[in-house]
C-alpha cells in the first residue's frame, strides 16, 4: 500500500484547497486534447475540436474537465483508499470507454503543469514531487481493473 507522510498530506491538502476545479479542470483537459491530439478520438461526441481555439472554447470540454478534476478531488479525500475509490471508474474507463490507461499518465503530467503554472510560488520541489506521486498513484488506481 502507498504510504503518505504527514508532510505529503499537508502539501496535497494545502494546494488542493486553492484549486478552482472548473478552471483548472477545463485547462487540463483542453491541454491534453491539444498536446496529444489522438486523445480527441474518445470525445467524438463533443463537437468542434478542430483547433486549439475551438478546444479551449468548447463548453463540453470545459464541463468534462470540471467533472474529471472534481473526481480527482476524491483522491485527495481518500488517499489511503485509492483503489476502492476508483474501482468503478476503472471498470467504466476500461470496459465501456476503452481508454488506454497510458492516457491517465498523460493527463496527470498535464495536471502538474497546470498546477505549477497557476501556483508557481507554492510549487516547491517537495510539492512537485508529492503531486507527481499523487497523479501516478491515481493513474495506477484507475488502471487497476484493466485486464
Ligand atoms: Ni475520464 C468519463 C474521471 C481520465 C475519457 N471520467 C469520466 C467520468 C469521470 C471521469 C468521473 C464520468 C463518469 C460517469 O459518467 O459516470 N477520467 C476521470 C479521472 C481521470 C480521467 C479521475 C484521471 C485523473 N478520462 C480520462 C482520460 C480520458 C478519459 C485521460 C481520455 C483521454 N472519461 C473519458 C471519457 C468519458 C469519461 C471518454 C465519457 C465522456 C462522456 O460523457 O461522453
Amino acid at each position: 500500500m502507498v504510504h503518505w507522510s504527514a508532510e505529503e498530506k499537508q502539501l496535497i491538502a494545502s494546494l488542493w484547497g486553492k484549486v478552482n476545479v472548473e478552471e483548472c479542470g477545463a485547462e487540463a483537459l483542453a491541454r491534453l486534447l491539444i498536446v496529444y491530439p489522438w486523445t480527441q478520438r474518445f470525445f467524438d461526441n463533443f463537437g468542434n475540436l478542430s483547433s486549439p481555439t475551438a478546444i479551449i472554447g468548447n463548453p463540453k470540454v470545459r464541463a468534462h474537465g470540471k467533472k474529471v478534476l472534481t473526481s480527482f478531488g476524491d483522491a485527495v479525500k481518500n488517499l489511503e483508499n485509492l483503489k476502492a475509490t476508483y474501482s468503478k471508474l476503472s471498470e467504466l474507463h476500461c470496459e465501456k470507454l476503452h481508454v488506454d490507461p497510458e492516457n491517465f499518465r498523460l493527463l496527470g503530467d498535464i495536471l502538474i503543469i497546470v498546477l505549477a503554472t497557476h501556483f508557481t510560488k507554492d510549487f516547491t520541489p517537495a510539492c512537485q514531487a508529492t503531486w507527481q506521486k499523487l497523479v501516478g498513484v491515481v493513474a495506477h488506481a484507475l488502471a487497476y481493473k484493466y485486464h
